[in-house]
């Protein structure tokens, strides 16, 4: 191969760097642009582009190979044609449909993926990245990068403990540049005082602790789970899908030291009686301290919501602290529920469900100004402000075949910032309940503590 300058003054002539006057996406005025795709359209290049990438890295550390997408693509999988590293590929995002799978092709938990990117500028991309490989079981040791822009994500990344393996700098390729005449020395002075001013500093999302979520709680309820929550380190809402009002108390009995909230489905009770169901259930929760959340999932228009909200047998809105509603029927349709905090369904966790993300989006609008709503039910990341609650969790298992699909706490937290989980079969069906019950409770607040 020819040497690392030559090799860069082909890639160079692709038109991969331009200089000028660019706006970046951040708004910051960059005397250069850089864009390596036009790298992958010559297969020479492409393939010895892979080889030097390879060169610089201990081969025998890595089990896959994974590009950051889209630009780093076509280099990952020369990289894996070249080394037979086999190649894994990470979507954007998650299929909303089918597998919901956020990485495809043939892995194990546990091995070592190298990350191939193009560009690194402030290290956003990879940090992102770096999270969803690791969700996936995947443990992430070393990254390759064509270019460093030396805008900090260097050193960002090495100092959360990976190594950086870097092709080229700019400073590198701006001194080639001006070796050759391509570049004068004014311009390369001000291409150096701009990378010397450009830390971008990027700022990684956190997720506010339960105390924080109390400051800007406005709803009692929404502040009574929360103030549960922190005085049981407890983050586990229980879903008690039992059908006898026997089954119902002797559950509540079991977990309720362990839980912030007991989830009913009233309406599956087959011998339901206020004064046999609701009272000792209530008088649970109080001895306790936890709340009843009937999971009504309302969704209907405010009439009818109301009507079934306040009547018929159950009288929901005499004893439950929250419900669930659909928020399908509009902003007006909420506003019956007085008595209690409504927790609002933006996404469901069953296979297909039709909640896409228009629908969420316009969901969270309501969400977010309701005074009635405390929070949402989702499978997805929601504002920081917004509490969320998540069901579809499960420690061992993937999945029903009724089309329902778990994940574990340790990825709801570290994922999607949850709140708190709902968990139901994964309790009510264990041979010990109250001992899975301490099993969720803590796995749960250890992996809220981790996320913060
Ligand atoms: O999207 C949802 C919303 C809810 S509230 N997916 C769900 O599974 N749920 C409820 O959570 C569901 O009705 C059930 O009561 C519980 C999950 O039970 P599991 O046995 O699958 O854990």
């Amino acid at each position: 191969m020819e040497s690392k300058k030559e090799f860069f003054l082909e890639c160079y002539k692709l038109g991969i760097i331009k200089f000028g006057r660019f706006t970046l996406k951040s708004g910051i005025e960059s005397p250069f642009y850089v864009d390596l795709r036009p790298l992958a359209s010559e297969p020479k290049i492409l393939k010895h582009l892979a080889n030097y990438l390879l060169e610089m890295l201990p081969l025998d550390n890595f089990d896959v190979i994974c590009g950051v997408p889209y630009a780093a693509l076509p280099m990952a999988t020369a990289m894996s044609l070249e080394s037979y590293i086999p190649l894994i590929i990470k979507r954007k995002e998650a299929k909303e449909y089918g597998t919901k799978k956020l990485i495809e092709g043939i892995y194990k938990s546990g091995q070592n993926c190298l990350l191939v990117e193009d560009v690194i500028t402030s290290g956003k991309s990879l940090v992102e990245t770096i999270a969803e490989v690791e969700s996936e079981g995947l443990k992430v040791s070393d990254i390759v990068v064509v270019l460093d822009r030396e805008q900090g994500g260097k050193q960002l990344l090495q100092e959360k403990g990976y190594h950086v393996h870097t092709l080229f700098s700019i400073s590198e390729v701006v001194e080639i540049l001006k070796e050759v005449d391509h570049l004068t020395e004014e311009e390369v002075l001000r291409i150096n005082e701009f990378i010397a001013g450009n830390k971008i500093e990027f700022k990684e999302e956190k997720r506010l602790s339960y105390e924080q979520k109390l400051e800007n709680c406005e709803h009692s309820v929404g502040k009574k789970i929360l103030e549960i929550a922190i005085a049981k380190q407890s983050n586990l809402i229980a879903s008690a899908d039992v059908t006898t009002t026997k089954e119902l108390l002797e559950f509540a009995e079991q977990v309720g030291p362990h839980i912030v909230a007991l989830k009913t489905h009233i309406d599956i009770i087959s011998d339901f009686d206020s004064d046999k169901t609701i009272l000792p259930l209530k008088d649970l929760a109080t001895k306790h301290n936890f709340l009843l959340m009937e999971d009504r999932k309302f969704g209907d228009i405010g009439n009818t919501q109301e009507l079934q909200y306040r009547g018929g047998m159950y009288k929901i809105s005499h004893w439950a602290d929250l419900v669930t509603s659909h928020v399908i029927a509009g902003y007006q349709s909420i506003d019956c529920f007085m008595n209690s905090g409504v927790i609002a369904i933006l996404s469901m966790s069953s296979k297909g469900a039709l909640t896409d993300q228009n629908y969420r989006a316009e969901a969270l609008k309501i969400v977010e100004t309701h005074p009635n709503i405390i929070g949402c039910v989702a499978q997805n990341k929601v504002p920081a402000n917004v509490l969320l609650f998540t069901p579809g969790v499960n420690i061992s298992s993937k999945g029903d075949d009724k089309g329902q699909q778990y994940n574990t706490p340790e990825h709801v937290f570290k994922n999607l910032h949850t709140d708190f989980v709902i968990v139901g079969r994964g309790i009510y069906k264990a041979e010990n309940v109250e001992k899975s019950a301490k099993l969720y409770k803590l796995e749960s607040w250890n992996a809220y503590l981790k996320s913060l």
